[in-house]
């Protein structure tokens, strides 16, 4: 039986009003931000009840999944979480799993879709951290084909779809989305992130074949260049003014809880739209510990 670590990576929250300024300056490479702007995530932490609920649900996504590893494998698993923009960093989690004597890690990162621009900068960093201790490192890039992953996403249109009227089927539009990124570098690069989210939506729409499905990207960044678009709050508006949609489903599946980017630019930015067109808001629940989403990374992580 050998030992392994299980490296559960995801993006990190602020845990009190005082990280949030690091927090942000982390994100961008650094460079603090300007007054403004931190004033301006500081209301949006303040409007979902002052700090994320990503802080406990990573925790208990990373928790759930070790248990079902070492209830599949011979082998046995010791859960380290490492996080991209807050304490535990990645390199830390990996210094520990070395200083706790492992030499084989499997990491697998909260996130269903591959980007050379958001998964591998994670691996990334777990690879050459563990270099520099001669740990070997194997990871999973992407879970959004899994089946219980698209089994999940099914059974929330299905469970959205009864609660809209039958008549109204044909006037509901359902947006799925992803974190946008800037667009230069993904078509530059021939990026397969816009691709797996084509993807995941016709895997979903091929089981759930209700309403009208678009795909749209949510939550860019303050910068001047372009960024994937449409955004989903433009895109409901200009759904709206095309076909008069009267409801609007929202599945943000590039995410697989709930947090900032789903409770303030979903549920609040999106809203705000949905409201002024006399539309019905809809979002199902994320992911979070269902077993479906556990069990996706979890095969993945088998066949490394
Ligand atoms: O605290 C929470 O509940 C929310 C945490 C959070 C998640 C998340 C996921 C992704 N991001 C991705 C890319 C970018 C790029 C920039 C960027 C900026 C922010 C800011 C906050 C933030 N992100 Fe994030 N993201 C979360 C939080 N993100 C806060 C800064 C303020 C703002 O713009 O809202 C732009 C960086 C720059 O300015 O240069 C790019 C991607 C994901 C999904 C994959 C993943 O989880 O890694 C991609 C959760």
């Amino acid at each position: 039986m050998a030992k392994k670590a299980l490296l559960v990576m995801a993006y990190g929250t602020p845990y009190q009003e005082s990280d949030i300024e690091p927090y942000y300056t982390h994100i961008r490479h650094g460079r603090p931000p300007s007054k403004e702007a931190l004033e301006d995530l500081k209301m949006r932490y303040k409007a979902i009840g002052g700090v994320s609920p990503l802080k406990d649900t990573t925790k208990r996504q990373a928790l759930a999944l070790v248990e079902e590893m070492n209830k599949r494998s011979d082998d046995e698993y010791e859960l380290f979480i490492g996080l991209k923009h807050i304490t535990p960093f990645i390199e830390e989690a990996v210094e520990d799993i070395n200083k706790a004597g492992i030499k084989e890690i499997e990491t697998v990162v909260l996130a269903p879709h591959y980007s050379a621009f958001s998964v591998e900068t994670y691996n990334k960093r777990a690879k050459e951290e563990a270099e520099k201790y001669g740990i070997s490192v194997k990871s999973v890039d992407d879970f959004y084909r899994q089946e219980p992953f698209i089994d999940y996403w099914v059974e929330q249109v299905e469970e959205t779809m009864k609660t809209i009227p039958e008549d109204e089927h044909d006037k509901t539009a359902i947006i799925v989305s992803a974190h946008s990124l800037p667009e230069k570098m993904i078509v530059e690069n021939n990026d397969p992130y816009p691709k797996q989210l084509e993807e995941t939506m016709e895997l979903i729409r091929e089981r759930a074949n209700y309403g009208h499905y678009f795909t749209g990207w949510q939550s860019e960044g303050n910068t001047p260049d372009p960024w994937l678009g449409p955004d989903v709050q433009d895109l409901t508006q200009d759904l709206y003014d095309e076909h008069q949609f009267k409801h609007f489903v929202y599945l943000p599946l590039g995410f697989v809880c709930e947090h900032l980017e789903v409770l303030y630019d979903n549920d609040y930015e999106c809203k705000v739209v949905t409201d002024r067109n006399n539309a019905v808001y809809h979002r199902p629940p994320m992911p979070n510990t269902d077993q479906r989403f556990i069990d996706a990374m979890a095969n993945e992580i088998e066949k490394l």
